[in-house]
């Protein structure tokens, strides 16, 4: 397979001080920088805009009298300087080789699936919760031109509604359609389908005008590798048509599928930059499992997750020292993860390192967004 690349920390990480209707498959090809550590207000912009965003377990982001700005993190918000943690975690970054992955499946459906998406009637851009910027394909904008779009913020269940609303409100402001989704359980699966249709529906109006029948709509699901595009598709159709699983590069080829009699859906496998130019995004994906696994070191990636933990106010050396046993005073995360492999691993960095990380995916630490809207 052709991933390749690696990343080999130096010294210089530490302390620089994200229907019901049966399915069926259709088979064959379709007809930075300022000084780090100042800490200033980041409180997100409140909606103006009436743009329907639905999705999950929060329905209806404005106007919900049962919104709850209880949790910790939302207390601590005015005192949390994203643009700062930015800077520092390209500065903590830079210091690594950089972590690249392009496997060849990738490269070879990259081009049927930019073919593809000049069938389709609307996209679905699915992006992961924790790092909506850094799942956002560089080229996606080029791809798609003027086509209907719906973004989808997939693993809403993986961050706090502080995150939530700071998302919504940013997406609202810009006039962008989004859907809140969760793959695993089914929220937001129906919306996104009916929104597609919805959205979709001048290609019939057009169709009955010149007397032709009218078709199904069709969609095409697409997005980072691992961000639950075919779990999306799998809970709306009610039945495992796609292959789904806990790692990135799962689906290989485009499938279609059908959903009733009036929409179709293409499951295509999660698309990549050939070069990620930006590194801190790079990071971020390797932190919440969204590339592979082969393209990053372990101990480099948990050393600065555990660097960003102890930022975030919720999380901090607390929860850390009180889930490890270990104080995680320094901002120094590659001697944490070694203190870790010392008490735990027999001094197996990696091991260690392993289990930070699947801490975080679990959420162990809280649920957490690695990223928030630019201001
Ligand atoms: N907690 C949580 N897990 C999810 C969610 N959506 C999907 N998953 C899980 O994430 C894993 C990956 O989901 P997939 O649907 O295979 O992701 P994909 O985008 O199709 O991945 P590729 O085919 O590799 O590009 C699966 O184990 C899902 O159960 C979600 O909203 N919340
Ligand atoms: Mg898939």
């Amino acid at each position: 397979m052709g991933a390749h690349l690696l990343v080999q920390i130096s010294s210089g990480l530490c302390c620089l001080k994200k229907n019901s209707a049966a399915p069926s498959l259709i088979s064959g090809p379709h007809p930075r920088t300022r000084p780090l550590s100042t800490v200033c207000a980041a409180s997100p912009t409140h909606p103006t805009s009436t743009i329907q965003i639905v999705g999950g377990n929060t329905p209806g982001w404005y106007g919900n009298s049962n919104l709850h700005f209880s949790d910790t993190f939302n207390n601590h918000e005015d005192e949390f300087d994203w643009v700062d943690l930015d800077n520092e975690l390209y500065h903590w970054t830079k210091a690594l080789r950089p972590v690249q992955w392009y496997p060849g499946h990738i490269a070879k459906t990259e081009k049927e699936l930019k073919e593809q998406l000049k069938l389709m009637d609307v996209v679905i851009e699915v992006r992961d919760a924790r790092i909506p910027m850094s799942t956002s394909h560089p080229q996606m904008d080029s791809w798609l031109g003027n086509r209907k779009r719906i973004l989808v913020l997939n693993r809403e269940d993986m961050i706090s509604a502080a995150d939530r609303n700071a998302w919504a409100s940013y997406y609202a402001n810009q006039g962008t359609k989004v859907v809140f989704a969760n793959g695993k359980l089914g929220m937001g699966a129906l919306k996104m389908g009916r929104l597609a249709k919805t959205l979709a529906a001048g290609v019939n109006i057009k169709r009955r005008a010149k007397g032709l029948l009218p078709r199904p709509v069709r969609a095409g699901i697409v997005g980072y590798p691992n961000v639950g595009k075919s779990s999306l598709i799998n809970r709306l159709l009610k039945r495992r048509m796609c292959l789904a699983a806990p790692r990135p590069g799962v689906t290989r080829v485009l499938k279609w599928v059908r959903f009733g009699t009036d929409l179709e859906l293409l499951d295509s496998p999660g698309i990549i930059p050939m070069r990620i130019s930006d590194q801190s995004a790079a990071i971020k994906l390797a932190m919440c499992d969204d590339i592979g696994d082969r393209s990053y070191d372990f101990a480099d990636v948990a050393a600065i997750l555990v660097q960003m933990l102890t930022k975030f106010p919720s999380v901090g050396n607390a929860v850390l020292c009180q889930r490890y046993k270990l104080d995680a005073d320094s901002t120094c995360g590659k001697t944490f993860v070694q203190k870790l492999a010392n008490h735990l691993f027999n001094g197996d960095g990696n091991q260690a390192a392993f289990r930070i990380l699947a801490d975080f995916r679990k959420g162990k630490f809280g649920w957490h967004a690695l990223e928030r809207p630019p201001k």
